[in-house]
């Protein structure tokens, strides 16, 4: 199928599937994603691709969640294993690939990774972690401003300014944070101390 048909056909598909809002903010990420990408240099279709996908597992049920991503052979924490938030994400990953014929290994970790982030983000798991938070809709977090015209400017300083407010969000309304979410901050706070 021609390249424009295939991204057709996979906006109609994400339309039907996900809720109205969800739908729109997959919109906004996609949208948001190309941008950074051509200000960043990467490759735009595999940036609209990634964006489009990260949320694809949303409404799953969640013990659909946990079947699916047992399925795959990825291991699944018991934080994890009650956690839309978390697990999503890593089903997301995998339906990428069964449901929708996601093949490029850069995409699916993009997905898998983007709530949590990791240690050693790729530019593309930069672009869409930091496109979900920055998305035109969104506007519940704080200092959003800043960190919107920073996205453009310096990726890693607006990395580590998402990965602190997240932390501080999570440690205030009292969630679990997840391991990864923790080493992904450790990681850059070292990082980032170290180049300054
Ligand atoms: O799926 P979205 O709503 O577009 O956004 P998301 O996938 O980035 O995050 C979903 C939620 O997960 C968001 O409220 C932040 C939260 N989150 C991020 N890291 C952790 C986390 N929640 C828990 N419980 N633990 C984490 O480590
Ligand atoms: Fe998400
Ligand atoms: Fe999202």
């Amino acid at each position: 199928m021609a390249k424009n048909a295939k991204r057709l056909e996979l906006i109609h598909e994400l339309e039907k599937e996900l809720k109205y809002a969800r739908f729109i903010h997959t919109m906004g990420v996609a949208f948001t994603a190309t941008s950074l990408a051509a200000r960043y240099d990467y490759d735009i279709d595999r940036a609209e691709t990634a964006g489009l996908l990260h949320d694809c597992a949303k409404y799953l049920p969640i013990e659909r969640m946990n079947a699916v991503c047992n399925k795959a052979g990825l291991t699944v924490s018991e934080m994890e294993k009650n956690s839309v938030s978390l697990l999503h994400s890593k089903a997301g990953s995998v339906l990428a690939r069964t449901k929708y014929g996601v093949t490029d290994p850069e995409i699916l970790d993009a997905i898998r990774y983007h709530t949590t982030g990791r240690p050693g983000m790729t530019l593309l798991d930069k672009i869409i972690f930091i496109a979900d938070y920055i998305e035109p809709g969104r506007d519940a977090a704080p200092n959003l401003p800043e960190i919107r015209e920073l996205a453009f400017q310096d990726l890693d300083a607006c990395l580590m300014k998402i990965l602190e407010d997240t932390l501080r969000y999570l440690e205030k309304s009292g969630k679990e944070i997840d391991l990864m979410t923790r080493k992904t901050y450790n990681y850059y706070k070292k990082q980032y101390k170290e180049v300054r």
